[in-house]
């Protein structure tokens, strides 16, 4: 199942807008996190295991049916030689948020450097290791800049933030009372 498209294709209430694809089963626990964060803000989205180097023909076909099915964003994770979100880059226009995998010999340095790293003019948007919370709501982000409702969704979890920072300011100031 590592060598091509998963048939693991989830469909989150309705029509998926994002795709997260990550390079082996072996990312799917660290991925998991982008999956739950897209449900968090009820964005629907797919999840393929697709390998840029055991796979790359799959992986081409697989890209290049993205646009005609509406999928506005890709979230790709991959560790070691990380190709795959740059791989994805290279054959869409789609934006590409790249999430640097840890493991291996070099523990994660290896695919941030990879991921990152992109010539002029292929761009993967890069998140810290193993940080796909940060891919999934860079993805809502992107999204809501034409989506309203998203945006108001967005602007209530960072106004969340605020609060519990007020909130917990709050409460030292009254233990030192
Ligand atoms: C990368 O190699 C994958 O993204 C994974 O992080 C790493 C190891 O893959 P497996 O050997 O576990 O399939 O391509």
């Amino acid at each position: 199942m590592s060598q091509g498209r998963s048939s693991q294709v989830d469909g989150r209430s309705g029509r998926p807008r994002v795709a997260v694809v990550y390079g082996s089963p072996s990312d799917a626990q660290t991925m998991s996190k982008a999956g739950a964060t897209l449900e968090r803000f009820g964005v629907p989205y797919e999840e393929v295991s697709l390998s840029a180097h055991r796979a790359p023909r799959t992986l081409a076909e697989y890209v290049g049916q993205l646009k005609s099915r509406e999928i506005s964003v890709v979230i790709a994770g991959a560790g070691l030689a990380a190709a795959l979100p740059g791989a994805i880059a290279a054959l869409t226009t789609l934006p590409v948020i790249g999430v640097p995998i840890s493991g291996g010999a070099l523990d994660g340095m290896d695919s941030m450097l990879a991921i990152a790293q992109m010539p002029p003019g292929v761009p993967v948007a890069t998140v810290g290791l193993n940080n796909s919370t940060n891919a999934a709501i860079l993805a809502v982000q992107i999204l809501a800049v034409s989506d309203p409702d998203l945006a108001l969704k967005l602007a209530t979890f960072k106004d969340d933030f605020e609060q519990a920072a007020a909130a917990s300011l709050a409460d030292l100031s009254g233990a030192r009372a």
